[in-house]
């Protein structure tokens, strides 16, 4: 079994817990890709739901699926978000926005009574920051921020992580949906997750941050083939 069939499986056996009527959150990334695709087949066989995407590139995918789309304008709550991480950790916290999605990923999962994480087994860890922290911060002043993130960083504990602009293929800033840019910081471990995520959000030109704490409930794990479930 690959981390695809993996993904696949998770994807599958999210769609337990959506039911007729349900106003969803639509996540982004290969693994929520998946799950938007068994939606619209359900979409297909006369499933009504509403679903707000958490980015372009899910809305286009939504769309074509012809799964009914709304904005948190016209349906301000959700009942269910299901999306993908990059880590996930026994507590259920998360880092999100290898994708660079995180703000939209954010704002509708703080929208929904209920968050539902799918992933393959190695997004598993036992603690947070392997994979690099994904911080959304304004281009105004992009070289102060990034220092001030730095200084976050040593003050909960985390020296000398390198904090890197995401580019694109061009070597141009990554530019997200809602027009800012993304630094990556290598933190390798995090020991104070909530230290961090307070200390971050204080920093003038950060957007969001990729730490997601307190926000999921459960998270579908496919790994060999099979499925499990962790709860909060
Ligand atoms: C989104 O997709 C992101 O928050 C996360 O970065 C990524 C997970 O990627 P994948 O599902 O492709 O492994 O959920």
């Amino acid at each position: 079994m690959s981390a695809d069939d993996d993904k696949k499986a998770a994807a599958r056996r999210a769609l337990e817990w959506v039911k007729p009527g349900m106003r969803l959150g639509l996540g982004t990334g290969s693994t929520a890709e998946k799950f938007v695709a068994a939606l619209g087949d359900k979409v297909a066989q006369g499933l009504d739901v509403v679903c707000v995407p958490t980015s372009e590139r899910t809305a286009a995918q939504a769309a074509a699926l012809s799964i009914p789309l709304t904005t948190l304008e016209d349906t301000p709550q959700l009942d269910l978000t299901v999306d993908g991480a990059d880590e996930v950790d026994g507590a259920l916290r998360l880092i999100k926005g290898g994708g660079g999605a995180l703000l939209r990923e954010k704002i509708v999962a703080a929208a929904s009574t209920s968050m539902l994480v799918i992933a393959d087994g190695s997004k598993l860890v036992d603690r947070l920051g392997k994979f690099p922290l994904p911080v959304e911060v304004v281009p105004f002043g992009l070289g102060a921020t990034r220092i001030l993130v730095g200084r976050a960083l040593s003050d909960c504990g985390i020296d000398g992580a390198p904090v890197i602009l995401r580019t694109d293929t061009e070597g141009a800033p990554f530019v997200t949906d809602g027009g800012h840019y993304i630094l990556d910081c290598a933190c390798e471990a995090i020991p104070d997750a909530e230290a961090l995520a307070d200390a971050l959000v204080a920093i003038p030109g950060v957007v969001e941050h990729g730490l997601f704490l307190g926000l999921c409930d459960t998270v579908v794990i496919g790994a060999g083939g099979e499925t499990r479930v962790l709860t909060a």
